[in-house]
């Protein structure tokens, strides 16, 4: 595909990268999105009704199996040529962060090290009163209506993500916002862009001065605000713009 020249151009003279991820981004993967339609046993669910306090309050243990659904889809996924791709930009760039709504952890498995989750990483699973790690062989095992306990208190365990109306972590989301302020160039891929404070980071690097490009399929509302649009699916236009800088 082509990729606008100014956008090369301005990657290969950039201090600092930005990179903010969304479930776009590991749809090739085979991992749905949120805004996309559930298939199979989940078909009947709304993701985002089932990512919240509420949800977890009113039938924990079907949210709690609908995160082991997940982690057992995540677990058997491999990232895609855009995870690989996004590994060999920070490699290519001086100053690179790439924060990621996603919790799936597939851009570590395909090689980025500096990666910020600012909903967290399903993979690993928090006592819902302490908020401390516990590891799968100190679970209290589920019951029939209910999640695993924590060893320590007894409390319901939950995934260690960040549910609609609870607050990031501020180590995160200072982290992010840092970035998103300090750099020369922010992509935004495969997200929808309507979840705060994520969706905020490309204003702030606007605002900062910084090239802003989406790459996604789809128009969404940072497209008009956007100095360059990829709209192209994330596994096509990262390559292409990987190349395009290498060549
Ligand atoms: C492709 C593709 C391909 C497909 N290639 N692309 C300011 C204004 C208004 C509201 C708020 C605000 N500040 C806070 C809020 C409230 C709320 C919020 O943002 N609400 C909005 C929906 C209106 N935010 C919060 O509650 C946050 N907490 C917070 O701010 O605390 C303080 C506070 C609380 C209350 C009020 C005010 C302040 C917490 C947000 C936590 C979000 N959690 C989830 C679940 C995580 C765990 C899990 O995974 O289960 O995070 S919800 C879900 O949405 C998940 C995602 O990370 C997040 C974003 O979704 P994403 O990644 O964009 O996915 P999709 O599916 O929406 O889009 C996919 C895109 O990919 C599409 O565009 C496709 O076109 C594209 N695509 N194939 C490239 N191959």
């Amino acid at each position: 595909m082509e990729v606008p020249g100014e956008l090369v151009g301005a990657l290969r003279r950039a201090r600092s990268v930005c990179v903010l991820t969304g479930a776009g981004v590991s749809a090739e993967s085979g991992v749905p999105t949120f805004r996309d339609a559930q298939t199979g046993l989940w078909e009947r669910y709304d993701p985002l009704e089932l990512a919240t306090p509420e949800a977890f309050e009113q039938n924990p243990r079907l949210v709690w199996d609908w995160y082991a659904w997940r982690r057992e889809l995540v677990r058997e996924a491999e990232p895609n040529p855009a995870h690989h791709a996004l590994a060999e930009l920070e490699e290519l760039v001086p100053e690179f962060v790439l924060v990621t709504q996603n919790v799936d952890g597939l851009h570590r498995r395909a090689g980025s090290r500096q990666v910020v989750e600012l909903h967290g990483n399903l993979g690993y699973v928090i006592c819902a009163s302490e908020r401390t790690p516990v590891s799968p062989d100190e679970f209290v095992p589920a019951g029939e209506d209910r999640p695993p306990l924590c060893p320590r208190c007894g409390s319901y365990l939950r995934p260690d993500v960040v549910w609609f109306g609870e607050t990031l972590s501020m180590g995160r989301i200072s982290e992010a916002q840092a970035a998103a302020a300090g750099c020369d160039v922010f992509l935004s891929v495969g997200t929808s862009s309507v979840v705060y404070p994520a969706a905020g980071l490309a204003s702030e690097a606007a605002r900062s001065g910084a090239l802003v490009v989406e790459v996604n399929p789809q128009e969404t509302p940072l497209s008009g605000a956007s100095d360059h649009v990829l709209r192209a699916p994330a596994g096509t236009a990262l390559p292409a713009l990987v190349e395009a800088l290498k060549d």
